[in-house]
């Protein structure tokens, strides 16, 4: 029996398409490896599917005026899509609102409440008084209490990635009414994790664990020596799968608790269509189960996922949860509401049939051990000068010679000289050295090696030289060319995890049909034999011009202003203050006369400012936005009796206004100009 692998990738939220973030951190990595164990002739079952519950579907719905369900159904659909075409191999793509997962996730939560591994509490949970609503997790943000975030999400920060409750949020706010929430009672059931406590000092801290990668060992480490607290499991809202016992009406389950147990419906789902049995995969000891994620997912996969599958106690636990950092976009955060993102969709509109392109640049630069970033410029360099210069370049070459000399006809090779046992040697090495970092989770590195493989053909032929030998020396060519063709082959199969669109359209070049394994390359004597016919060439790749790449830079741009925009109207009124209030505001037009930078820091100028009353020193923190030259001779707006303070040892007697738009830079207060819209806080 091959050794048998389950292999999870996060389950989307049908609140909006994917992006270059999603593929990069999970779906490209967790393919890679899939395609891999398969070629490497393992039993392997590769799940997904849609998450379709939880508040950010219902708060989308609400926006639009439309349903969760025609949420889930529009961007479901979208997302598998984009899978497809991106050439992700799901043996199941499956969905949350899925029949099969309703019973599934009741069952779970049947069989844990049936052996008493909840705690049930009746609490003081936050509720919004104007809409009669409880706050649950995403309804509600605040002050993280571990990192101090402004914006931390009731049920976890973005920022440090804590997890929490909603109560645990400082000065929390309604997302729904901007409402200041209330306290309400109402009845939970709490996952005790604190009695889980050991076991996962003895599974992650002790045990093996510490193969891990160092950010979810360390993220776990943190969570433990925290000391573990129950969370609760079910929520009061209307959508997501009804709590499965008596006394609970209008409550469904967390969407942590049955989003995880989706894996688990979807390997069914499949199993039945192949007509196979789903729990080996789930419950034999000897399945390695893998989930690939993104970080902020580390918590839910490492401690309460395992703590259900433990407190349930049928289900074998994960091997091991490689979750990656996050990726950048052009030294941004990727963010779906504020449309900083490269979809999917959209780039397949730009860059047809290029597949590829994103998926060697995005693992070129995955995010594996810190945030890393994408950029366009990259992205083109990576085509330009790796994938076309070198692969492609090798690839056309082999098939345009083989074509020119032999009309397409493998050579048979003469008497290998050193150079060429030495080139077919490393060849046979390759599978070993690339499959031995895709174990690893080393993605990046596995990808380099294999262009190393190419990079060695390139050197091969361009030291070798068969465009002159061929005039001197037809037996010295045809064994250059049969060299030459076997890395070609080589490339073909290895290139299939990593450039799977490439790796058909090289095997169709080369006439490759009977399907070759990993270790096929290391151990077969001949991989392309003397007498085979290719096809005729193809480029594999093509260059991308400088006007593509403007292109997609000038649609960031647009979508910065845009969000700005929007953006603008979002933050909540103040307090109504009285006309005396405002009249002990002296605001004055004043004109920047001199500006320098504050020695020693980043943010701040000191101006000097002509306030018709008199010209003075304002210090002001517009350094990263502005530099001197670009203000002297500005009007703006000054608040000229605000109370004298020092900063950095220089007194600022006043304030010149400013807003800020949503991409982070400073304008002055000048509502009719590029960048201001209404609603942006002045200050
Ligand atoms: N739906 C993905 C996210 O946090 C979340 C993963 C569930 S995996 C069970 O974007
Ligand atoms: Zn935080």
């Amino acid at each position: 029996m091959s050794q048998r692998y389950t292999i999870t990738a996060a389950l989307p939220y049908t609140n909006g398409p994917i992006h270059i973030g999603h593929l990069a951190g999970v779906y490209v990595p967790a393919d890679i490896y899939a395609r891999y164990l398969r070629m490497q002739g393992k039993d392997v079952a590769f799940i997904c599917g849609s998450d379709e519950h939880g508040v950010p579907i219902t708060i989308k719905a609400k926006k639009e005026g439309i349903t969760p369900q025609d949420v889930v159904d529009r961007y479901h659909a979208i997302i598998k899509k984009s899978f497809t075409d991106f050439g992700i191999t799901f043996d199941n793509y499956s969905r949350t609102s899925a029949k099969v997962h309703h019973d599934t996730a009741s069952d779970f939560f049947k069989t844990m409440y049936d052996q008493g591994k909840f705690l049930e509490e009746t609490n003081q949970q936050l509720y919004d008084a104007q809409a009669n609503q409880f706050l649950a997790d995403r309804f509600v943000i605040g002050t993280c209490p571990k990192c101090g975030y402004e914006e931390a999400y009731g049920d976890q920060c973005e920022n440090c990635g804590t997890s929490h409750n909603t109560t645990d949020l400082i000065n929390p706010k309604s997302v729904i009414t901007g409402a200041v929430p209330v306290l309400k009672e109402t009845k939970h059931w709490f996952l005790p994790l604190d009695h889980y406590e050991d076991f996962f000092k003895e599974w992650i801290l002790k045990g093996h664990k510490k193969d891990w990668k160092t950010n979810v060992y360390g993220q776990c480490k943190s969570w433990i020596d925290d000391g573990l607290r129950p969370r609760a499991v079910t929520r009061d809202l209307d959508w997501g799968i009804p709590v499965p016992v008596e006394g609970a009406q209008g409550k469904v389950l967390y969407v942590w608790f049955d989003a995880p147990i989706g894996y688990i419906s979807s390997t069914k789902e499949w199993a039945a269509r192949e007509g196979k049995d789903w729990e080996p995969y789930w419950k034999d000891e000897q399945t390695k189960l893998i989930h690939f994620i993104g970080k902020d997912n580390i918590v839910f996969h490492c401690i309460i996922f395992p703590a259900m599958l433990k407190g349930h106690g049928d289900y074998i636990l994960p091997d091991n949860v490689p979750a990656n950092e996050f990726l950048n976009l052009e030294g941004r955060k990727l963010s779906t509401s504020k449309n900083w993102a490269v979809w999917l969709h959209e780039y397949l509109e730009d860059f047809p049939e290029q597949q590829d392109v994103l998926r060697y640049t995005l693992t070129a630069n995955a995010p594996e051990t810190k945030d890393n970033d994408f950029t366009w410029k990259d992205f083109q360099t990576r085509n330009n000068s790796e994938l076309v210069a070198i692969f492609g370049n090798f690839i056309n070459r082999v098939a345009v010679l083989t074509q020119k000399y032999y009309d397409g006809v493998v050579p048979q090779p003469a008497a290998f000289n050193q150079v060429d046992l030495e080139t077919l040697e490393a060849l046979r090495a390759y599978p070993a050295v690339i499959g031995s970092s895709i174990e690893k989770y080393r993605f990046r590195e596995s990808q380099t090696e294999f262009m190393n493989l190419a990079r060695l053909g390139n050197k091969y032929l361009a030291d070798e030289e068969p465009w002159k030998t061929i005039k001197t020396d037809a037996e010295r060519t045809q064994t250059v060319m049969y060299v030459a063709l076997q890395i070609a082959s080589a490339l073909a199969v290895l290139s299939e995890p990593f450039l799977p669109f490439t790796s058909n359209k090289l095997k169709s070049i080369l006439n490759i049909d009977a399907p070759l394994l990993w270790d096929d390359i290391a151990h077969k004597e001949v991989l392309l034999s003397s007498g085979h016919t290719i096809n005729k060439s193809t480029l594999l790749f093509s260059k991308i011009e400088d006007d593509q790449i403007q292109k997609q830079l000038d649609k960031l741009e647009a979508s910065k202003k845009a969000n700005a925009a929007e953006h603008a109207a979002a933050e909540a009124q103040k307090d109504t203050i009285s006309f005396e209030d405002f009249t002990k505001l002296d605001l004055r037009v004043g004109k920047i006369v001199a500006a320098e930078k504050m020695p020693k820091t980043k943010k701040l100028l000191v101006l000097q400012v002509d306030t018709g009353i008199d010209t003075r020193t304002i210090v002001s923190g517009i350094a990263e936005s502005f530099s001197p030259e670009d203000i002297v001779g500005k009007k703006v707006t000054v608040l000229v009796n605000l109370a004298p303070r020092a900063l950095r040892g220089v007194e600022s007697q006043g304030m010149i206004l400013m807003t800020e738009d949503k991409t982070g830079k400073l304008v002055f207060v000048n509502p009719d100009q590029d960048g201001v819209s209404p609603g942006m806080t002045i200050n």
